[in-house]
């Protein structure tokens, strides 16, 4: 029986994925290469750093890391600057009817992300109170596809994974949840996150009852 759900953060619950690219872009124009929208696919569910190295690659440039520790501060700046402009607005269609259906029924709640700035997101668009627990960068070692995010989040809601369900846009968070033993609900294309028990654009329309029905 599903008991609670876990959400992935940036392209599940909000797009922030556009200012990561604009904040790495300012950082690859600088360096003097190009960074497309479609080079920072690569980059969704990495960890910040790991997101550099891949950056630095597409360039192919080299830096010790001293400097690359300078590099990912300087653009988690930048990206703080966007992040802190957003609003409730920014949340994607569907999310807050489907939180609000799981806090009437009873369903426990949790954001597994590999960002370290999610609570700082989570605050700015007003929805720290649907959590029961925030499990994010800060407080894992081991990134997607390991499934380490999941399996605290659950421990943290003292539920056992196959108890809960993973809401994932990226193909390493589908893998994480599949090998945590979690149902996984995919966020976005079928092509690329085919593993996932269903697969679905977004919330829009659809409700926590049903989703338990199809991925059974
Ligand atoms: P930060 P998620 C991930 O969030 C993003 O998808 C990824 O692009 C980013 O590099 C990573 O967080 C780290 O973010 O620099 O804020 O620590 O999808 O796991 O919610
Ligand atoms: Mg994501």
């Amino acid at each position: 029986m599903i008991k609670g759900c876990i959400f992935d953060l940036d392209g599940v619950i909000v797009d922030t994925a556009k200012y990561h690219y604009l904040a790495w872009k300012e950082l690859a124009d600088d360096l003097g290469f190009d960074f497309t929208k479609s080079d920072n696919e690569q980059l969704k569910g990495v960890s910040r750093m790991h997101s550099l190295d891949i950056l630095l690659k597409i360039g192919n440039k080299q830096f010790n890391e001293e400097t690359k520790l300078k590099f990912a501060e300087n653009k988690n700046k930048v990206y703080l600057e966007y992040i802190m402009k957003m609003t409730p607005g920014e949340i994607l269609p569907g999310v807050i009817d489907f939180l609000k259906e799981l806090k009437s029924k009873k369903i426990k709640i949790a954001l597994g992300s590999a960002s370290k700035n999610a609570m700082t997101i989570l605050t700015q668009l007003k929805l720290t109170d649907y959590f029961d627990t925030v499990i994010d960068g800060t407080n894992v070692n081991k990134a997607k596809p390991d499934p380490e995010v999941f399996l605290k989040g659950a421990q943290s809601l003292n539920l056992k994974p196959e108890e809960c369900i993973v809401f994932e846009d990226a193909k390493a968070g589908i893998e994480a949840a599949i090998k945590g033993g979690f149902k996984c609900v995919g966020i976005g294309s079928i092509d690329n996150l085919g593993k996932a028990n269903y697969t679905m654009q977004g919330f829009y329309g659809i409700t926590f009852g049903k989703i338990v029905e199809l991925i059974n």
